[in-house]
């Protein structure tokens, strides 16, 4: 009988899993039955925006971070498919950082190319994945709310990819409880246009906080106040921005920081991360770390090492993104075809605890996403995922780094060339910072005046 493969999550990740296989299937391997629970209605993971905060129609916690407005906060070409290019999807050149919608098209361009789609059962949130030693196999149980229905099927491999930027992590502050406006995680945040005229306290020091600040600068709030644990950002903010030290307590409306200054302030964000969470596998197979560049317990960033049947992908702290998955995924599917044999325990503890330490060095933003790229590339070496020029992205990610310090409102509109067909982007028709339409239509759009004129 066939072997089975439940892969959970119908995100990037997931998606890539199912064109990895796609891809051996069409050069003529047999490959397993697949099986793709989406708890979504749709595919895209992340990039699938939802208005909903809280919980979503079928009642499961509202998987969605992002916002309204969300344009990428990396240039596009550090995350391109090595297998399906900017130039193949978009038929011409773009800008370097499309907002989400041009994304989430050009996600779905390759896997409706691939033909994919009759794999996933949307709607279908899974609930419980359990190791049965005898058989070898997992029981993985699911509800489908279409049918409202409970049921549990047999597999030889559960691929993870679920994602790790879904579950807030909400630390209290003295006084929340009493303050006068509204405090919200990043998680809930989906418009800035609330925050318009408004003084707006950031708390965080990393991707979200910079984001959602600019995004609040961007539509009008009055001013912006960002805090920080470890590290202020740095960046040369815009006049009504302001850096602090850590929020130490909230009254009425006031905050108070840890350099004993207060300021008045209307609405709190904490973009104080996420959690990686699984309420579905039992305590025996739950990766359980913080957002790094290595989780321990995953050889080659992948398997679990007590059970290399259950794989993860894309649970790593990310400066790579869809080719990393990418990379995962094609070495995933490459051991479960058994293309690649995996070495004994305690051969693969000894890998992985290697990179850990390698990963425990890094000091620099630079070092980091170096480390990341040779890990990609050890697993690109090892199958058919078309090769790509790392030591380029690494460098296009340098430059990136230097234009955020050199202008933190206006970096977007730089332009880098592609890696995979060596395409040099085009400047949007519009700066990022006046571009308030984020839409596919209005990206596409050769000039702003040929939207008004379509209508
Ligand atoms: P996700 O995209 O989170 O997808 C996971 C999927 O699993 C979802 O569809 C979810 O519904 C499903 N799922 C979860 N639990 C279950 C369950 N129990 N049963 C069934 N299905 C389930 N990356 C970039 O490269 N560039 C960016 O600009 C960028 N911006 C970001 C901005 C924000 C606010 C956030 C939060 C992330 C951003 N990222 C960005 C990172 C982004 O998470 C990744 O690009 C990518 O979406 C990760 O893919 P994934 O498949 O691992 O997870
Ligand atoms: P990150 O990158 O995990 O960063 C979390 C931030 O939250 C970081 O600055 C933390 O400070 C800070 N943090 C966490 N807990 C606290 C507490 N208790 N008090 C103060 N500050 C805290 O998450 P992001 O949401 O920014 O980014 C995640 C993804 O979303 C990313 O891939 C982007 O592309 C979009 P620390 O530095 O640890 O002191």
């Amino acid at each position: 009988m066939s072997q089975r493969v439940a892969i959970i999550g119908a995100g990037p990740c997931g998606l890539a899993q199912l064109r990895a296989f796609q891809s051996a299937g069409a050069k003529g391997a047999e490959i397993p039955e697949l099986v793709c629970f989406e708890k979504q209605q749709d595919w895209g993971g992340m990039w699938n925006y939802t208005w909903r905060t809280g919980l979503d129609e079928n009642g499961e916690p509202v998987h969605g971070s992002m916002y309204r407005y969300l344009w990428s906060n990396g240039p596009k070409e550090c995350l391109e498919f090595a297998d399906y290019t900017f130039d193949e999807h978009f038929g011409r050149p773009i800008g370097s950082y499309p907002p989400r919608e041009v994304l989430w098209d050009y996600i779905q361009g390759r896997v409706l190319k691939a033909g994919v789609r009759q794999y996933i059962r949307f709607n279908t949130a899974v609930r419980m994945v359990e190791f049965d030693p005898h058989s070898g196999q997992f029981d993985v149980t699911v509800h489908d709310h279409d049918g409202d229905r409970t049921y549990s099927e047999r597999f030889d491999y559960v691929v993870v990819a679920s994602g790790h930027f879904s579950t807030p992590n909400v630390p209290y502050f003295e006084g929340f409880e009493s303050f006068g406006g509204r405090v919200l995680h990043a998680h809930d945040f989906r418009d800035a246009l609330e925050f318009k005229d408004k003084d707006v306290l950031v708390v965080g020091s990393s991707y979200s906080a910079e984001d959602i600040g600019s995004q609040c600068y961007k539509y009008g709030a009055r001013s912006i106040t960002s805090c920080y644990r470890s590290a202020p950002m740095g960046y040369k903010w815009p006049q009504n921005w302001e850096e602090k030290p850590l929020l130490q307590r909230v009254q009425g409306d006031t905050a108070y920081f840890a350099d004993g200054s207060h300021k008045h302030i209307d609405a709190i964000i904490l973009c104080t991360g996420y959690k990686h969470h699984f309420s579905f596998l039992p305590e025996s197979l739950r990766l359980k770390t913080g957002n790094r560049l290595w989780p321990l317990g995953l050889y080659q960033g992948i398997f679990w090492e007590d059970n290399p049947k259950l794989m993860y992908l894309g649970m790593q702290d990310q400066w790579y993104s869809f080719n990393m998955f990418d990379a995962q995924a094609w070495y995933a599917r490459d051991v479960i075809l058994g293309r690649i044999a995996l070495p004994p325990k305690a051969e693969r503890l000894a890998d992985d605890q290697a990179w850990r330490e390698r990963e425990e060095q890094l000091q620099t933003a630079q070092e980091m996403f170096e480390f990341q790229g040779a890990y990609i590339q050890r697993l690109i070496d090892a199958t058919d995922y078309p090769s790509f020029d790392i030591a380029a992205v690494n460098q296009t990610f340098l430059a990136w780094k230097h234009d955020k310090y050199e202008d933190i409102m206006g970096y977007r509109d730089k332009c880098y060339r592609s890696l995979m067909t060596g395409t040099p982007a085009v400047p949007h028709h519009t700066s990022w910072l006046q571009a308030l339409d984020d839409s596919l239509r209005a990206y596409l759009a050769e000039q702003p005046s040929d939207l008004k004129a379509a209508g």
